[in-house]
């Protein structure tokens, strides 16, 4: 398999953050990775840098003012005599004002805007970050355990200098702060695999397509409960290949939430380690510039091992692997086989009752049809930022076109 430039961006703090007691987004799950990479003697093959922690000023290249400012300044004493501000930004018990809340949402966003920098200059072909894939954060509030959306902000650095991203999801849930955040545009192309039917947030049936210049970039499959590795990859692998062929994407995101693993704590699909990883030998197959986020994983165990696993397909040395774990420092999570392995199970697999899933593939694909080859960027002269204004954007609106192209000629200074 030939060699890859592999980034990968770590920071030892992102481990001592908690959620609050009960809560299942466990960021030590990150730490007892970055373990099993090491122990796996993984490090020495991959440019391994602590990232720089994302500023407030960086966050509102997407996320609104107001809510990063909360961000800021919110504590759990805080959260909730704060003037309807703990309700308007934060939900319910989900997303709890945690100790070291702000700085959790720098370091995850820190490393993907680096993974994205470290894409654009051309120094890796391939850069991970664990610690990113928060796909549900919204311009405005935060959702489903996600305060800053590290995606939006990778993929809006990756746009200063390729015309077209990519975008493919595949954890358990909608990747819809994604989706919503480049409904209108054909700058981006979303492609989410995930539950739909009663699963949270609801939103990615087949039918949402994206709007205006956006409409038929956006692209989802929903999967019933159940999907097995052989479900999964006879829609991904066509899918993503048309995807690949017609929209010819500079840049691919990757986000590998890994609670679409057989066994994880809220998900109910049915894929081992090796069908998750499939996904990334896939798109480094297709040798286009690639970044690797982390996202969803309530078994940490799997999470630990599927995200090991995927590191070592990065970098090309999967095939090498042994299947019994090297000493590590977390080693008693993983009894009692103490192997690197995601153990599926015989539940039922609702995607091949009814035609399910090649009815949904088709329809998917029938979709992708009307996709034309290669759209290039407009050369329209951008209206300024305050245009964006008099089109009387409020911060809950999703970025369309011209709003996109003045957030980054913002960015560029050239606005
Ligand atoms: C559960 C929403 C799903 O349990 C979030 O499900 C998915 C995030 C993701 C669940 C829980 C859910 N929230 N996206 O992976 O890709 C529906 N929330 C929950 C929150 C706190 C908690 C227990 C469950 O701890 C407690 F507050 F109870 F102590
Ligand atoms: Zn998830």
């Amino acid at each position: 398999m030939s060699k890859r430039r592999v980034a990968y961006y770590y920071d030892p703090d992102i481990g001592s953050f908690s959620y609050g007691l009960g809560h299942p987004m466990k960021p030590l799950r990150m730490r007892i990775t970055h373990n099993l990479v090491a122990a796996y003697n993984m490090l020495p093959g991959m440019d391994v840098i602590r990232p720089h922690r994302a500023s407030p000023l960086q966050m509102t290249r997407f996320h609104t003012d107001e809510f990063v400012d909360f961000l800021h300044r919110v504590t759990p004493e805080t959260a909730m005599d704060m003037t309807g501000g703990g309700s308007r930004f934060l939900t319910g018990e989900d997303n709890p004002a945690f100790d070291g809340l702000f700085e959790f949402c720098s370091i995850s966003a820190g490393g993907s805007l680096a993974a994205a920098d470290r894409i654009n200059t051309g120094m890796a072909d391939i850069a991970i970050n664990w610690a990113g894939g928060l796909h549900h954060a919204k311009r405005g509030e935060a959702s489903g355990f996600c305060y800053i959306n590290d995606i939006v902000l990778a993929i809006l650095e990756l746009l200063r200098l390729h015309t077209r991203v990519l975008y493919i999801d595949i954890d358990f849930h909608h990747g819809d702060g994604v989706e919503e955040a480049f409904y209108t545009t054909d700058r981006v192309l979303t492609c989410s695999f995930h539950k739909q039917k009663d699963c949270f947030p609801g939103t990615g049936k087949v039918e949402d397509r994206g709007l205006g210049k956006g409409k038929g970039y956006a692209v989802n499959v929903p999967f019933l409960q159940g999907v097995t590795d052989e479900d999964f990859k006879s829609v991904f692998e066509p899918v993503i290949q048309y995807v690949l062929d017609w929209y010819r994407p500079d840049a691919v995101v990757l986000q590998c939430g890994a609670d679409s693993l057989s066994g994880d704590k809220l998900g109910s699909f049915n894929l081992s380690m090796n069908g998750h990883a499939d996904c990334v030998r896939f798109l480094r197959k297709a040798n286009v510039p690639l970044v690797l986020l982390g996202g969803g994983g309530y078994t940490v165990r799997n999470v630990s091992c599927v995200w090991t696993y995927e590191t070592a397909c990065a970098i090309g040395i999967d095939r090498d692997l042994d299947p019994n774990l090297p000493y590590n420092e977390y080693l008693e999570w993983f009894g009692p086989r103490y192997r690197l392995e995601v153990q599926t199970n015989n539940m039922s697999d609702e995607n091949v009752q009814k035609n399910y899933l090649e009815s949904t593939k088709q329809a998917v694909l029938e979709n992708l049809r009307d996709l034309p080859f290669a759209p290039s960027v407009q050369t329209h002269e951008t209206p300024r930022h305050t245009a964006a204004q008099s089109m009387g954007l409020t911060p809950d609106d999703p970025l369309d076109e011209d709003e996109l192209d003045i957030r980054i000629r913002r960015m560029l200074n050239l606005a």
